[in-house]
């Protein structure tokens, strides 16, 4: 096991994996920008180093400042969180090559799903059900017009190197697809240095759903059920949940076990994130994530299994802590992400936080690192926390839920919580009755 983990993040993931470093006997390290030096995770943590100014650029993605404070602290590990180097392969065999352990997944399986081309080539090789669509990168030489009449339009023009919604373009019909592909691949040009794009039939009202997968790196695999991440803005998760309103536990069972076979022929080492569409009982694979996810509370909270403390002990050598029969998912949970942004414009609101209560009781999580008198810097993303809610049942979820939402008090910054308090009591929510466009029609009162 680890004598000493650098935590390679800041906020309420940093305070998260500091918490499992704790419980599993693990000395802590915290890194942080002169922003966030009176932040949660210094303030627990065992030892602390500033590693520079504000933009993370400098800070939080400043790899010979990280390996520096590995070296002056003596850690032998790294865990990265989530977002800035946490799925960075060339961070994962920098840190190897000084001797330093990288909490995630083996380099080449990073470096394989970031490119979204290469992962669909191998979910599909592993058996996973993927999304119809062009066999590779579509080049100015391809027929792209006879690939797409073969795929049936609407038809989606994606960026390799993409992910996450960037690099997207929809032609609806053949006179749009010269556009869609040129515009496409000049937008990934710019934003990856990489113009490659393909094509996969547009599916128009899918879910979004993943299913967390956990891999001891020897074969040895185990899925954990699924989250339902289809309330989205702007690509960004407001709502996840589990179990799905949608799935049947056969259903369920069926992808599951194809993903945990997929994780066992790969010897996927670690956490990981199966994405997929949903969509008339099918589903479709998009991407592989192949780090621990904002949303991963959901997960632990029906599992009852600490995937952070887990994604640490692997990461060691552990075995997996469960068989798949072992597996028992009670009950229902939901997290709800609150940003300090405006609820209804969505304009970021950093600043002072005057007045925090955070809910109590029965069932009630909230992942977060801040506190009365903290000040939300305007550098990085503005999650204020997460609350998450467990039930017995999805209805006691959402009771519970709209409790927990009318206690919680932050004042002195705009905060989503009025939306989260509008969304708990909307039918259509209650129903569990949306798909991944019904969120920014709801908010755009279309
Ligand atoms: C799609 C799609 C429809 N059809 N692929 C968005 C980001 C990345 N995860 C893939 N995304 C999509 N891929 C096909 N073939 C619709 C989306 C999409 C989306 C997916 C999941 C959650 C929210 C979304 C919002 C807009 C578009």
């Amino acid at each position: 096991m680890f004598d000493k983990i650098l935590i390679a993040n800041r906020g309420e993931i940093a305070l998260r994996v500091l918490r499992a470093c704790k419980e599993l006997g693990i000395s802590t390290v915290a890194i942080h920008s002169t922003a966030d030096a009176d932040a949660m995770h210094v303030r627990l943590a065992d030892e602390s180093v500033c590693i520079g100014p504000p933009p993370s650029k400098d800070s939080y993605l400043n790899i010979p400042a990280l390996l520096a404070a590995c070296e002056i602290t003596g850690a032998d590990a790294v865990h990265p969180g989530y977002g800035f180097l946490s799925e960075n392969a060339r961070f994962a065999e920098i840190l190897a090559d000084h001797n330093l352990h990288f909490i995630g997944p083996k380099a080449e399986h990073i470096r394989l799903m970031g490119d979204k081309i290469e992962a669909k080539k191998t979910a599909r090789r592993l058996g996973i059900p993927v999304v119809p669509g062009s066999d590779g990168a579509v080049g100015p030489d391809d027929d792209a017009m006879s690939i797409a009449r073969e795929i049936g339009f609407p038809v989606l023009v994606k960026a390799a190197a993409g992910g996450g919604g960037r690099g997207m373009k929809v032609a609806h019909t053949a006179d749009d697809l010269a556009l869609a592909i040129s515009t496409a691949g000049n937008e990934a040009k710019a934003a990856f240095g990489d113009a490659s794009v393909y094509l996969e039939k547009y599916l128009q009202k899918p879910r979004h759903i993943e299913i967390q997968v956990l891999g001891d790196g020897r074969g040895g695999a185990i899925h954990l059920g699924e989250r339902d991440c289809s309330l989205q803005r702007r690509h960004q998760k407001v709502w996840e949940e589990s179990p799905s309103p949608v799935i049947t536990p056969e259903a369920r069972a069926r992808i599951g076990g194809i993903c945990a076979k997929a994780m066992q022929d790969m010897k996927y080492l670690g956490v990981g994130t199966i994405e997929f569409l949903y969509e008339d009982g099918e589903f479709y694979f998009i991407e592989m994530n192949t780090r621990i996810q904002v949303e991963h509370p959901v997960t632990e909270m029906i599992t009852g299994i600490d995937l952070v403390l887990e994604q640490i002990r692997i990461a060691a050598g552990g075995d997996l802590p469960v068989t798949q029969d072992d597996i028992v998912l009670n009950g229902h949970a939901i997290e709800c992400r609150i940003n300090a942004e405006n609820p209804v414009t969505f304009r970021p609101s950093p600043g002072k936080i005057s007045r925090y209560h955070p809910p109590g009781g029965l069932g009630i999580r909230i992942d977060s690192a801040v506190f009365q008198g903290y000040t939300i810097p305007p550098y990085y993303d503005s999650l204020v926390g997460k609350l998450i809610v467990h039930g017995k049942t999805r209805g006691e979820c959402l009771m519970r839920l709209r409790r927990a939402l009318d206690e919680m008090v932050v004042d002195g910054i705009e905060t989503t919580l009025p939306l989260f308090r509008a969304l708990v009591r909307e039918p259509a929510i209650i129903d569990g009755d949306y798909h991944i466009h019904w969120l920014e029609h709801y908010l755009a009162g279309t």
